[in-house]
């Protein structure tokens, strides 16, 4: 069971799932996956993401905007604009990270943080610190299931155990590529290897397919049609447990908090956290 928090600002603060992981291991198509809604590029294109916080809001359409630290406050951009800042070319004004408002997503309170892949450019081990009270973050470290168990992965799940005080799961993403009996015996051998490694109690480790999540709800879609059924079934499973996992974590902290808007999603401590980490280094 993931841990509960302990002084979170009197619920003022909305709880956040964080993503963080290597470079197109899906971050970014998995956060589209659990939104329903094709707002982030999921490419095979290395991305200079910068830090990206998305929320539900009761509006009519999508907003978008961009941030400055010591700016004078959040931009009105486009969804072309917000595509475009995430290419490190398309950044002049050196924005610090990015925010997208919602309509009619799934989790009503939960804020979604999207990060750049952590073997870009030398952002081969980031540690993120988070401020006391510590706000309420899960953190889901993403991974390819066929080199989940690489040393710098095994290092940042180690090291962020002890920060996120156990709120935090590995989801093994691109099970579509193995077959069954794979999937089984990596997942059977994940607590094993995590204990081994000194990581206890072991988070919990979800065998998951955001490719095949996304074409769930599509009626005949070829690329779910031409998987093995035990295959298309783990990969359900398992995405269906991480999505349990962030209703449970939204449930649990959402209780008095106000509508969300780019105010609020550029001042929590994560957002602090997270450019300071994407600058630290970057510098
Ligand atoms: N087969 C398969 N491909 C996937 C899956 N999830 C993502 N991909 C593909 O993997 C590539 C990278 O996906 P992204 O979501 O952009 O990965 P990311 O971790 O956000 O990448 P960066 O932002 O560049 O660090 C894309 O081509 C996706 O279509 C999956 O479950 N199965
Ligand atoms: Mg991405």
């Amino acid at each position: 069971m993931l841990e509960s928090y302990v002084g979170c600002g009197g619920g003022a603060m909305p709880p956040c799932a964080l993503f963080m992981g290597d470079f197109n291991v899906g971050k970014s198509a998995l956060i589209n996956a659990l939104l329903r809604r094709e707002t982030l590029p999921a490419c095979r294109e290395e991305s200079r993401a910068l830090p990206t916080f998305l929320a539900r809001a009761e509006l009519s359409e999508a907003h978008f905007a961009a941030w400055k630290r010591g700016g004078e406050g959040p931009t009105s951009i486009t969804h072309e604009e917000f595509l475009n800042i995430r290419r490190k070319a398309g950044n002049p004004d050196g924005f610090d990270a990015l925010g997208a408002l919602l309509p009619g997503t799934p989790f009503r309170s939960l804020v979604f943080a999207d990060t750049a892949g952590m073997s870009a450019d030398g952002f081969e081990s980031p540690r993120l610190t988070l401020p006391t009270p510590r706000p309420p973050v899960l953190l889901v470290v993403v991974t390819d299931i066929e080199y989940w168990s690489a040393k710098h992965t095994m290092d940042f799940i180690a090291h962020h155990q002890q920060v996120f005080g156990g709120s935090l799961l590995v989801a093994a993403n691109k099970a579509d590529h193995l077959n069954a009996d794979e999937i089984r015996r990596l997942s059977d051998r994940a607590r094993l290897r995590m204990e081994a490694y000194g990581i206890r109690p072991a988070p919990p480790f979800l065998p998951l397919s955001a490719r095949l999540e996304a074409a769930r709800g599509l009626q005949s879609n070829e690329y779910r049609m031409r998987m093995k059924r035990e295959v298309r079934d783990r990969c359900d499973a398992g995405f269906d447990a991480l999505r349990v996992t962030l209703y449970e974590f939204e449930a649990r902290h959402a209780a008095g908090h106000r509508d969300i808007d780019f105010d609020m999603l550029f001042t929590m401590p994560l957002a602090a956290s997270l450019t300071e980490m994407t600058q630290g280094v970057a510098a």
